[in-house]
């Protein structure tokens, strides 16, 4: 039954116009009626589907819960996402990706999650990743990379995520360098870039992006509530996650092949046009020190330029802004 489902939907996933009832019959092995029962199913499930006389069903929109055969419907992409995983509940999607990484998957393989109950954010800080509200994805990476560069890829993520915003809506992303979108000062997404590397080839990177899309003010945890958004509180409406979801792997897959082709500096003034607090003052710490610098910008090869007050400019690989 379940599978017969997922043939169903691979089938009206994978013409244009329309397929006959008679030919879906014929290619699952089923009797019309029991297409048709199929049929009623996915419409219940959330589906909107045409049925036209003597031409057959179309699948006009699918669900707002995700699933692998929703998101491939329409995933117009040339290597991201070929390979996808979606699961109900996760522990971290970043757990499954590694273990698939060692399982040799190829570089483009996405796994994502209605929920995660161990999100992870970085140096084992949480990520709350609530069931269906939210973006839980990691990506598998095999970047032709020396391993000081694997951080490039954050910046890379971050416009990505930011252009997406912005296309999709009148709402103003901006990126705290290194892996924080905000929007209206509160962070609304999330980066994490984990990699495995051998003296100077990088293996591959587990590349997760965590997202807050459709949580209410109420739906954000009491802690973080200050300096925690989603987009549905920002914009005052409804996400769908499938068309949000395959809207950024479209703009990942583009941004990568050109920083590929062009190197990082070709992303970098993208990255500053959503650049926070660039030319204000803000509070720096890294392992060693904390003092008041203005951000000047981002370098070439993604190091944040800083000036402390006593004029003083230093190239940031590693810190903590405060603002
Ligand atoms: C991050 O860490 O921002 C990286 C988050 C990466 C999450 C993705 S989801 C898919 C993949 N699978 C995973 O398990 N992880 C990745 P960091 O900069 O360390 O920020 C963590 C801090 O943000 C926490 O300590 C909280 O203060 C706050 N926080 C936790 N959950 C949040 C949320 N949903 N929205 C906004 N802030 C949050």
């Amino acid at each position: 039954m379940e599978s017969t489902r997922k043939e169903l939907i691979q089938l009206l996933n994978n013409v244009e116009g329309h397929i006959s009832g008679q030919e879906l019959s014929g290619q699952l092995g089923i009797s019309r009626t029991a297409v048709w029962k199929h049929m009623n199913e996915l419409k219940k499930d959330g589906y909107e589907i045409e049925a036209v006389q003597r031409k057959g069903y179309k699948i006009l929109s699918s669900p707002d819960k995700i699933s692998e055969n929703t998101l491939r419907w329409g995933l117009d992409t040339k290597w991201i996402g070929h390979e996808l995983h979606h699961y109900d509940q996760v522990e971290s999607t970043q757990e499954i990706v590694h273990q698939l990484a060692k399982q040799g998957k190829p570089h483009g393989t996405v796994v994502i999650a209605d929920e995660q109950v161990k999100g992870k954010g970085r140096m084992s800080r949480n990520w709350d990743s609530p069931k269906g509200k939210g973006i839980w994805m990691s990506v598998l990476l095999r970047p032709n990379l020396p391993p000081v560069q694997a951080p490039q890829i954050t910046l890379l993520a971050a416009t990505v995520l930011a252009r997406m915003i912005a296309e999709r809506s009148a709402l103003a992303p901006q990126i705290k360098w290194p892996n924080d979108l905000l929007i209206n000062h509160k962070k609304v997404s999330g980066i994490l870039t984990e990699m495995q590397a051998e003296q100077d080839t990088i293996q591959y990177i587990v590349l997760g992006m965590g997202m807050n899309v459709n949580q209410e003010d109420r739906e954000i945890p009491a802690d973080i509530k200050y300096k925690a958004s989603s987009l549905k509180i920002e914009s005052r409406q409804h996400w769908n996650i499938q068309q949000t979801v395959q809207h950024i792997l479209r703009l990942f897959e583009e941004t990568y092949e050109r920083f590929e082709a062009h190197g990082f500096s070709s992303i970098k003034k993208d990255w500053e046009h959503f650049g926070y607090k660039i030319g204000e003052e803000v509070t720096i710490s890294t392992m060693k020190k904390t003092w008041q610098a203005t951000l000047v910008g981002i370098e070439p090869d993604g190091a944040l330029r800083a000036k402390s007050k006593d004029g003083e400019e230093e190239k940031l690989y590693s810190a903590e802004i405060h603002w």
